[in-house]
């Protein structure tokens, strides 16, 4: 619809000049959209633009491009618009429609693999992990790509599959392969003792404690399967012990094998000493762990030995003061030979008196120990010649085990004195034995010699 008036004007100036004037065109702005959703095009409106000229008769087309409402392909498309008048002046423009794919592909890993590990390793290989599946609004021939290493370790490993559709967009999943191992684990007392441990301790069993010679002690070990996969114990038999032969198996697993998951086994250790010393022994167990095929730690203990308390140094023991040890304590020596153990003077090797059990200096100490209580003995080993006056109170015996006794004379002599055959009595005041002398106690001479003196 072109107003009257200027139609009027323009066909008035053909009339008498050229027409120099060119029409005008303006073309809509640049645009860019995204694919529409599962297409690699986009369906894209525009209003077309139409030329304009100051005379009638000018006409507009598209020379490039695509008209408003078509579907647009991925990319660029230029789209030109020319006005020409109706004397042939022409103007154009143009403007573009950009397609962009911003739409991710599909992807569908492979289903997850288990393996076993390969035989004699920690690993698997040549694993078949098949191949994922994908697909794309533009891209049709999509193959998706994996970060697979191969060999694949114990456990889970993830691939990452990765489909690119090529225009910027990833997608990506994830498959499993896990790889099936046995993994041992051996247990004392509850404790794990772990592989090559020797380092014993009574907290893991694996310290026996010290036990007298000729007593046994046994002790419990358990076998744990804490893989996914069967534990194979492959030793003849299962456990073997080596080292001292105080170690010995008591009672062997019940079975060969553990299912992962499956209930522990145990074994018996028996620590038998004979005699006295320190002993150790290895415990092995052969299995099909990988990396712990033969499964080892040690086992100790010790057998005692009785200390005697040298208190006096005299390297003599009191028998009344014991200490049951594997090592010596320091001030304890292993014979129990001191009849003293207050004087280093006085021994099982130089004892001249003694009661009851125990040795003394002096006749007249024995005498007052044995004096204390009724009906007791003051032994005299060795010679003696106390050269003293010797009381021997009523219900004490002085008996004469060997060598020689002199005496010079005994007053107010209750007691009994018996002469044992291989000793002799020798009165050096002469005639003091019973009914002679100051003695009105018990003689009884059991065969040795009397001399009544000088
Ligand atoms: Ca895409
Ligand atoms: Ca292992
Ligand atoms: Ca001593
Ligand atoms: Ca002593």
């Amino acid at each position: 619809m072109f107003p009257l008036g200027v139609t009027t004007l323009c066909s008035t100036h053909r009339a008498t000049v050229t027409d120099n004037g060119d029409p005008q065109i303006t073309c809509p702005a640049n645009s860019s959209v995204d694919t529409d959703v599962n297409m690699c095009s986009a369906v894209v409106n525009y209003a077309a633009p139409i030329g304009t000229d100051n005379c009638s008769g000018s006409m507009t087309t598209q020379t490039t491009g695509l008209t408003g409402g078509s579907m647009f392909p991925l990319g660029v498309t230029t789209n030109t618009f020319v006005v020409t008048d109706g004397a042939g002046n022409t103007a154009q423009c143009s403007f573009t429609v950009t397609v962009t794919d911003n739409e991710d592909p599909m992807i569908t890993c492979p289903a997850n693999v288990t393996v076993n590990t390969d035989t004699g390793l920690c690993t698997a290989s040549n694993v078949v992990i098949g191949s994922a599946s994908a697909s794309d609004n533009c891209n049709l021939a999509i193959l998706p790509s994996n970060n697979a290493v191969e060999p694949y370790q114990r456990g889970i490993n993830n691939i990452t599959w990765t489909a690119d559709d090529g225009n910027g967009n990833t997608s990506v999943c994830i498959q499993t392969i896990t790889v099936l191992y046995p993994e041992i684990n051996l247990t004392g007392n509850g404790q794990t003792i772990g592989n090559g441990d020797n380092m014993t301790s009574s907290l893991d069993f694996t310290d026996f404690g010290p036990q007298s010679p000729g007593s046994q002690t046994d002790k419990t070990f358990g076998i744990e399967n804490i893989g996914s996969q069967t534990l194979q114990l492959t030793g003849m038999p299962i456990v073997v012990v080596t080292g001292d032969a105080e170690f010995s198996v008591v009672t062997q697993p019940s079975s060969t094998g553990i299912t992962s998951g499956g209930p522990a086994l145990s074994f018996q250790i028996r620590y038998a000493p004979v005699a006295a010393g320190n002993h150790t022994a290895l415990i092995s167990v052969l299995n099909n762990d990988c990396d712990e095929s033969n499964y080892t730690f040690t086992v100790s203990s010790c057998a005692t030995t009785v200390y005697y308390k040298d208190q006096d140094g005299d390297g003599y023991g009191n028998a009344d003061s014991v200490k049951t040890e594997c090592t010596q304590p320091l001030g304890y020596v292993t014979n129990n030979d001191d009849c003293n153990d207050n004087s280093s003077a006085l021994n099982i090797q130089a004892v001249v008196y003694s009661h009851d059990g125990v040795c003394y200096a002096t006749l007249e100490d024995a005498l007052d120990m044995a004096g204390s209580t009724a009906m007791q003995e003051v032994l005299i080993h060795a010679d003696a010649s106390p050269n003293e006056i010797n009381i021997i109170p009523a219900g004490v015996t002085v008996r004469v085990l060997s060598g020689t006794w002199s005496n010079h004379m005994m007053l107010k002599n209750n007691g009994t004195i018996i002469l044992e055959n291989g000793s002799s009595f020798k009165n050096v005041s002469g005639g003091v034995y019973k009914g002679k002398g100051s003695f009105n106690g018990n003689f009884q001479n059991m065969g040795g010699v009397m001399s009544p003196g000088e």
